[in-house]
């Protein structure tokens, strides 16, 4: 399934839908809706099935977060109080046995993965500021026992909104080695990381100065 889907995905890419027929815009915006939800929520749910269902209870403050918490929990997991606020950081509640899906020790590093190069192109200077910026990511290669990931860092604000455009500030590319820390080989890459990264999958990063 997960590769009919990958699959899908991919098809929905190549789908420009350049002609101007009656109809033509619902069934653009439908195509980049399919698109977001394979890639943000139907594909990475696919690649870890059995992850435990992440829930975010959010609101103003005093609107009565922590005591529904406690209450749908049963027991006190978070303090409740008249002051605002009164939960003044994250907390995260989760079932004992789940503690390895959310526990301290998850890290991409302890699986095991080397950076064994990285090319940077800084391109435009980034001054402080408030608003985000946008950070977009794919993979340029995927090999047996390693990948490389290619970065943009935009604007990402329309100029009607006050933000330069498409003005693009650095590009890079980082290759990456899967490697085994135990016995200090490398490992191969399996079905489940190859297809999230296939569904992330891109052009060559066009730097402007390629190494020779
Ligand atoms: N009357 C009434 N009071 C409530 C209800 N739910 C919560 N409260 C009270 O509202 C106040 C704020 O509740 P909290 O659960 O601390 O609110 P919160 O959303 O966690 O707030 P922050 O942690 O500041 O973001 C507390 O004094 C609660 O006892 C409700 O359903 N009815
Ligand atoms: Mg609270």
């Amino acid at each position: 399934m997960l590769t009919a889907l990958v699959r899908l995905r991919d098809a929905l890419q190549r789908t420009t839908l350049p002609l101007e027929l009656p109809g033509v815009d619902e069934c653009r915006v439908a195509r980049v809706e399919m698109i977001d939800q394979l890639e943000d929520y139907v594909l990475p749910r696919l690649v870890q099935i059995d992850a435990p269902l992440l829930t975010v209870v959010g609101g103003s403050t005093g609107a009565g977060k922590s005591t529904l918490v406690n209450s749908l929990v049963g027991t006190r997991v978070t303090a409740p109080g008249v002051l605002r606020p009164t939960t003044r950081s994250p907390v995260l509640v989760h079932n004992p046995a789940d503690a390895d899906w959310f526990g301290q020790d998850r890290s991409v590093l302890s699986e095991g993965i080397l950076v064994a190069r990285h090319e940077i192109e800084y391109l435009a200077p980034l001054l402080f500021r408030v608003p985000p910026i946008v950070v977009e990511m794919w993979a340029t290669k995927i090999g047996g026992a390693g990948f490389d990931l290619a970065y943009e860092v935009r604007d990402g604000r329309p100029s009607a909104e006050g933000g330069e455009g498409d003005v693009v500030y650095a590009r890079a590319e980082t290759t990456l080695v899967l490697y085994d820390f135990v016995t200090s080989t490398p490992r191969r890459m399996d079905d489940t990381l190859r297809a999230m990264l296939r569904a992330h999958s891109g052009e060559p990063v066009p730097f402007r100065w390629r190494r020779r």
